[in-house]
């Protein structure tokens, strides 16, 4: 948790999806401080709530329950869905009909502001000595990747039909550290996911923005140049665990198609597991 909050503005009610999650799980009492109440959701089962806290489980593909789900809310942190490679069927349910039954209800409810957790995984097809930036065409490496692409440019259809804006955050790791060699580029710290997600709620005027969320890592592929109106200034790194890491990876496969691109395991995952 940050020592000072990222910003002075505060929420009335803000929604939390994929509460349950890991990146939920950490957000939950991060979010908690910038709002008057927090609703969260999932379908997985999440803790009671705690003062100034409401739980709501709620199915992403049933658009009756998230209309229900988004009345009365001020903005939406979207991180609910399918986070990994798997079949088509669980992907369209939570990433492609949840996140249209999400901007409806949205619309529906006048929400102005969402920020989406979109993923690295849009660009895993590009080369790690490649270096991409907003405009980069996407090369989603697989169905997940793919559902996230759809993400955005739902995002990107709501805020041209209907004013309702959004950031997509194309998160790199988000884990408490970086697991590997790929990581020590991809790698975005606790804190300054909290730093991003409230960089994005607050940020003046964002129509529909991409950014790609990582620390202040001293490799990466990422130039966010096109995103500095977001006001997201990382302040960790991954360079405190390189040495570590690269100690325990010191050899790496080159003919291996994980180790040449941006999206690592992702793009050689099986959509069959
Ligand atoms: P997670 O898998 O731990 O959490 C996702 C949550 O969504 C789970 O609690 C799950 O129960 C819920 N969910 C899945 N299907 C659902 C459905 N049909 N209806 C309602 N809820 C459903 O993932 P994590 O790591 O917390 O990531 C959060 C978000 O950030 C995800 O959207 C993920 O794609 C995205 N992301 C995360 C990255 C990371 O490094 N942790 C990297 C890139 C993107
Ligand atoms: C993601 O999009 C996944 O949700 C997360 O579990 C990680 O694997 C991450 O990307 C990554 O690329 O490291």
């Amino acid at each position: 948790m940050l020592e000072t909050p990222a910003t002075a503005l505060r929420f009335s009610r803000l929604l939390l999806t994929g509460a349950a999650g890991g990146l939920g799980r950490e957000l939950r009492p991060r979010l908690k401080r910038y709002c008057d109440t927090l609703r969260l959701s999932d379908i997985a089962d999440m803790a009671p709530a705690k003062a100034g806290e409401e739980v709501r489980p709620c199915e992403l593909k049933d658009a009756d329950a998230v209309m229900a789900l988004v009345e009365g809310v001020q903005a939406i942190v979207h991180l609910g869905g399918v986070s990994t490679e798997q079949p088509w069927a669980p992907i369209l349910a939570a990433n492609i009909m949840g996140v249209v039954n999400l901007y409806e209800a949205a619309r529906i409810h006048q929400v102005k502001r969402v920020v989406f957790a979109s993923s690295n995984h849009v660009m895993g097809f590009y080369r790690q000595d490649e270096v991409v930036d907003a405009r980069s065409l996407p090369r989603p490496d697989g169905f997940y990747g793919l559902s996230k692409a759809f993400g955005e440019d739902v995002a990107q259809m709501y805020w041209d039909r209907w004013g309702i804006e959004t950031v997509s955050v194309r998160i790199g790791s988000s884990f408490p550290e970086p697991k590997d060699r790929r990581m020590l580029s991809t790698w975005l710290s606790y804190d300054d996911l909290e730093r991003l997600v409230m960089a994005a709620l607050s940020a003046p005027v964002v129509g529909h923005s991409i950014i790609y969320g990582t620390s202040d890592n001293s490799s990466g592929w990422y130039d966010n140049r096109l995103a500095r109106h977001i006001g997201y200034r990382p302040q960790d790194s991954s360079d405190r665990f390189r040495a570590a890491v690269e100690a325990a990876q010191p050899v790496l496969d080159l003919s291996d198609a994980a180790v040449l691109h941006q999206g690592g395991g992702f793009v050689k995952a099986t959509p069959h597991g």
